[in-house]
C-alpha cells in the first residue's frame, strides 16, 4: 500500500519504477506513419529503457486512429495477462469536421475501456493542426510524445501491481 503524499513535492517527475514485470501492449495507427512511427519507436525504446523485456511488449497496428479503441478492447479481451495499453495516433486537423469526431470517439473509446477493464489504456494520440506541429511532437523540438505515453503506461502498470 502506498504512504500518504504530504505535499506536492513528493511527486516526483523523473522516477520511473521498473518494468521488468510488466506486460504492455503498442496499438499504433498507420495513418500519419511518419509520425506515428517516430511515435512508435519512442515508446518501444522507452519502455525497453525503463525494464520492460522486448518479449513482453505486444504491438499492433491499426489503419487510423478511430481504430485504437477496438484494437485496445482486442487486447485487454484477448489478453487479460496485459498490464496497460499504449495507444499512439496523430490527427491533423483537415477542411472537415472528421478531426472533431475522430478526436472525441478516441478519447471517449479509451477511455471507457480503460474503467472496463480496470487497466490503464494510454492516450498517445497526436491531434494538431498541422503537420509541423506533428514532427514537433514525435522526435522533433517538443520532445516524443510516445516516450510520454510509455513512462505513464510503466507508472500506471505500477500503481496497479502496487495500491
Ligand atoms: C479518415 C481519416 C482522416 C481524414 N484523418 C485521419 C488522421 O488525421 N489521423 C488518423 O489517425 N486517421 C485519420 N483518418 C482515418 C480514421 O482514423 C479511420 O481509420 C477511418 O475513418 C476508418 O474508420
Amino acid at each position: 500500500m502506498a504512504t500518504n503524499l504530504k505535499n506536492l513535492s513528493d511527486f516526483s517527475h523523473t522516477t520511473v519504477p521498473d518494468g521488468g514485470a510488466y506486460k504492455i501492449a503498442i496499438a499504433v495507427a498507420e495513418w500519419n506513419a511518419d509520425v506515428t512511427g517516430s511515435l512508435y519507436k519512442g515508446a518501444f525504446d522507452t519502455l525497453l529503457k525503463h525494464g520492460v523485456k522486448e518479449e513482453n511488449i505486444l504491438s499492433v497496428p491499426v489503419p487510423g486512429s478511430f481504430e485504437l479503441t477496438g484494437a485496445a478492447e482486442i487486447l485487454l479481451n484477448k489478453h487479460p495477462e496485459l498490464d496497460a495499453v499504449i495507444c499512439l495516433g496523430c490527427v491533423i486537423q483537415g477542411d472537415t469536421k472528421h478531426f472533431d469526431f475522430i478526436c472525441d470517439a478516441v478519447a471517449n473509446g479509451v477511455t471507457q475501456v480503460g474503467i472496463k477493464y480496470s487497466k490503464p489504456v494510454i492516450f498517445g494520440v497526436l491531434t494538431t493542426n498541422d503537420l509541423q506541429q506533428a514532427l514537433d511532437r514525435s522526435g522533433g523540438k517538443h520532445g516524443n510524445k510516445g516516450d510520454e505515453a510509455a513512462i505513464t503506461a510503466i507508472k500506471m502498470a505500477h500503481l496497479l501491481a502496487t495500491i
